[in-house]
């Protein structure tokens, strides 16, 4: 009696919310009696408290808003290769001032201006690199000219990137880490103006017939990254319905088709909930045993994967033996980066409305120690379960974290 009257009282200090309704049902199955009882109990407080968990979520909201009718498909680009050229400094000049008084009134060659710079800068307004030309040039100084008229300083050039732009060389060295808004970085320096001849005039060279080149602009090459390009990533083998779940739960357009390798490039859609709280959610390319070698889209796929604070793992329930294609993701993505299998994730089951998928969702079940969530994302069933556990994982594990949290 006392040993169950302890662990009811751990019991009740662990689920003190539900304590109400554990009380009212201990009273009515006195389940002081019975430690099975209170067992089977415990696991019901348990689900209660799930289901309690789930309740006090925001609400997923429903699109309104259509989607876009626009012929082109819009994806997003974290990654992007630039080559950027500063400005040529313009020529000082050479000239020797003759006035209808005074036919030799000296050298009067004004400089050249100095050639514009090529400035990363952090903008709030910008979500991708897609804006991001693959070659920039700041415009060049002008020349120097005569009566020492200074040629004009041309004006930078900003490229405006996202928060969290990473800024590399081609070998992979991180040079710049741009996650504050406003940050820049010189990416190429234009060339210094030349000099006119009168910036030679001395006591001993009194009408020097000399000037300067402008100096010639950097020419540099990067490999801009964005650390971070979602909350969520959607990792799956190829043709396992990951475009079809990003189209059901947000308004992006990734196309959906029955081939592998529909999705080539990263798609981002917005889940949006009644407390006014977004999630971001990226649709992926598909992987394929051996990705990380470089086979099918390889190496820039899992790239693509780490930049996801959270992982959702889409498994096609209709496949044989599904437990297996679970293992080869989690391989794939350790044998790529070690911290990748330590982020957060869900496991979904997908295409649960066809009838082979009965069978194979059991065994699925039975063969992984995760929870799993079984949907289909073309018929909608379970999807806003689905996005409750998302906003669950969101709330306990991402919301804290800054977008920068995330290690490259
Ligand atoms: N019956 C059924 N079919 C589905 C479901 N989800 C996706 N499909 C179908 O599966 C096929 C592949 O779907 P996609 O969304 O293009 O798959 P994906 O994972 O994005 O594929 P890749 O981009 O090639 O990696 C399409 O023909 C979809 O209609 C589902 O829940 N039920
Ligand atoms: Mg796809």
């Amino acid at each position: 009696m006392m040993h169950s009257n302890m662990k009811y009282r751990s019991l009740s200090v662990l689920y003190s919310s539900l304590r109400h309704c554990v009380s009212v049902q201990m009273r009515k199955t006195n389940v002081y009696q019975n430690k099975n009882v209170i067992v089977s109990f415990m696991c019901k407080s348990f689900h209660n408290l799930n289901q309690m968990k789930q309740k006090s979520v925001a609400n997923p909201l429903r699109h309104v808003k259509p989607r876009s009718a626009r012929e082109t498909l819009q994806y997003f680009v974290d990654m992007k290769q630039i080559k950027v050229k500063g400005g040529n400094g313009g020529d000082g000049a050479i000239s020797l001032l003759q006035l209808w008084v005074n036919d030799r009134a000296g050298p009067d060659g004004g400089d050249g201006g100095n050639g514009g710079h090529v400035i990363l800068k952090v903008s709030a307004g910008v979500k991708d690199l897609s804006s991001v030309k693959s070659v920039t040039e700041a415009s060049n100084g002008q020349n120097g000219a005569s009566k020492n008229c200074y040629g004009k300083n041309a004006d930078h050039h900003i490229i405006e990137v996202p928060v969290g732009t990473i800024v590399r060389d081609v070998n992979g060295t991180i040079l710049a880490d741009l996650d504050e808004i406003d940050m820049m970085y010189i990416a190429a320096r234009g060339g210094a103006g030349g000099h006119g001849n009168t910036f030679f005039k001395s006591d001993i060279k009194q009408t020097p017939k000399i000037a300067e080149y402008g100096g010639q602009g950097e020419i540099r090459q990067y490999v801009l990254e964005i650390r971070s390009m979602a909350h969520v990533g959607l990792i799956g083998l190829p043709n396992a319905g990951k475009s079809t779940l990003l189209r059901a739960i947000s308004r992006a357009r990734p196309k959906v088709a029955n081939y592998p390798f529909t999705t080539l490039k990263p798609h981002i859609g917005m889940i949006h909930y009644d407390d006014y709280e977004q999630i971001a959610v990226a649709d992926l390319p598909g992987l394929i045993p051996n990705s990380h070698k470089n086979q099918g889209l390889g190496i820039t796929f899992l790239k693509h994967a780490e930049r996801c604070a959270a992982l959702l793992f889409i498994i096609d329930v209709t496949q044989e033996n599904p437990w297996t294609h679970l293992d080869i993701l989690e391989f794939e993505i350790s044998q790529f980066n070690d911290k990748l299998n330590n982020r957060p994730k869900i496991i979904i089951a997908n295409k649960i409305d066809l009838p082979e998928a009965k069978d194979n969702l059991e065994l699925l079940k039975k063969n992984t120690d995760f929870q799993i969530i079984p949907i289909s994302a073309k018929m909608g069933i379970n999807i806003s379960t689905l996005l409750k556990e998302i906003r669950i994982l969101y709330d306990n594990s991402l919301k804290t974290k800054t977008k920068t949290d995330i290690d490259i």
